[in-house]
């Protein structure tokens, strides 16, 4: 049976590629989820599959390194995927420390950590062992409006620092593929949305407004442009990148989905208006004259795009979900998670863990 170590399985993407694999895996598989549950990480994003004897969690962070070492030396890692970072580009403007810390330190912590467990005497690595990084489209920088596409080949030219802690964590995974031949792959994605998104994110944040008939913030004027994935089909090609991807390869995954931010609004606006029952008081108050034009993002990035040809030829992945279906899968499950979004607005998840795990 092979065991997995998720970092940052309590986050967003996490906690969804772990739901994700239990899908598909069952009990074919082990997961261990270390996650240090920083404002973002949140374990009632697991409930479901807490109990599994398959699952365990570990509260640790990635920069501890006694702390990371101790977990490769207890169990027979085979799989590494590593989610775990500082991920909101607004807050790595105004802290960008924690940012360096984490994405950098953390993912240098980890690759020596899975390096020192997997190397044998002679510099080749146990039968079978793999490690994926996580990374971003937005380690290429920024597109003009015209058509053009980031590549593998294309040049780092990270703005944020949140994306340039990215783009030095992808440097560092690829110098450990050069210098000793580390068995790993790095894949760069497009903008997730999708179930459990912290409301920090626009989406969650549009759709969590709205209802409430808050002000709709839009940074700028509205036409920069995403490149939307619903969060499992990421999911789907993390897995089929690790299990299919030739070692050393960088794979970009993205939708193929570009849209403006506006037209996101308009649509989570429009998708509401339909779903929500003739009777829903909050109907009254969901209209475009929420929309709030606020001070632009400093150094905002124009536009994103992936063309995802190298993973479509090489592994068969392609995007599945269609943003009209995937946005109403989102705001239904935000319907139903009516006391996970309070939680999480109120801060209540973070003592979630005290109440889950006192005394473990
Ligand atoms: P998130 O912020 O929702 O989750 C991050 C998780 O990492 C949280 O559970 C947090 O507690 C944990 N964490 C943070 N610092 C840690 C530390 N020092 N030690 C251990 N755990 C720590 O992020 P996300 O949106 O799920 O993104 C996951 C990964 O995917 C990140 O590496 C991000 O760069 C990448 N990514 C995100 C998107 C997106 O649209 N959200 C797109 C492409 C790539
Ligand atoms: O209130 C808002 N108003 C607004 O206009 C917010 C929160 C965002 N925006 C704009 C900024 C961006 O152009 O919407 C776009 C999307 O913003 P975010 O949701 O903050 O995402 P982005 O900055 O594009 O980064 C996301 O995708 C790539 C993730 O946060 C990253 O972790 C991932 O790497």
């Amino acid at each position: 049976m092979r065991t997995y170590l998720v970092t940052g399985g309590a986050g967003f993407i996490g906690s969804n590629y772990i739901h994700y694999m239990f899908r598909k895996y069952g009990d074919d598989i082990r997961i261990i989820n270390v996650d240090s549950l920083t404002y973002a990480g949140n374990l009632e994003n697991l409930k479901e599959i807490a109990g599994r004897s398959n699952y365990t969690f570990i509260r640790a962070d990635i920069t501890d390194k006694e702390a990371i070492k101790k977990i490769f030396s207890e169990n027979e890692i085979d799989r590494v995927v590593h989610f775990a970072a500082e991920s909101h580009v607004d807050r790595s403007i105004k802290n960008p420390e924690v940012f360096v810390k984490t994405n950098v330190l953390g993912t240098a912590v980890m690759l020596n950590c899975a390096r020192e467990a997997w190397e044998l005497p002679d510099g080749s690595y146990k039968e079978d062992k793999k490690f994926l990084h996580v990374s971003t489209d937005e380690v290429y920088g920024s597109l003009a409006d015209d058509g053009s596409y980031f590549y593998e080949t294309t040049p780092y030219a990270p703005h944020s620092p949140y994306s340039a802690s990215k783009a030095s964590s992808d440097l560092l995974v690829k110098a450990y593929i050069d210098t000793y031949h580390f068995p790993a792959n790095i894949t760069n994605c497009s903008n997730n949305y999708g179930p459990y998104q912290f409301p920090e994110k626009l989406i969650p944040l549009i759709i969590n407004n709205a209802l409430l008939g808050k002000k709709l913030p839009v940074y700028g004027d509205g036409k920069n442009v995403r490149d939307w994935l619903y969060v499992d089909d990421h999911a789907k090609g993390i897995d089929m990148v690790q299990e299919m991807g030739r070692l050393g390869e960088t794979y970009n995954i993205g939708g193929h989905n570009e849209k403006q931010n506006i037209e996101i609004i308009s649509i989570i606006l429009d998708t509401l208006l339909e779903m929500l029952p003739e009777d829903d008081a909050r109907r009254a108050h969901i209209s475009r004259d929420l929309i709030t034009y606020v001070e632009d993002r400093k150094g905002h990035d124009r536009r994103y795009a992936i063309a995802p040809d190298k993973i479509k030829a090489e592994i068969g992945w392609e995007p599945e979900t269609m943003f009209k279906d995937g946005i109403k899968k989102t705001i239904a499950w935000y319907f139903e998670h009516e006391d996970w979004m309070k939680n999480v607005t109120s801060g209540d998840y973070q003592n979630y863990y005290e109440e889950m795990y006192h005394g473990k």
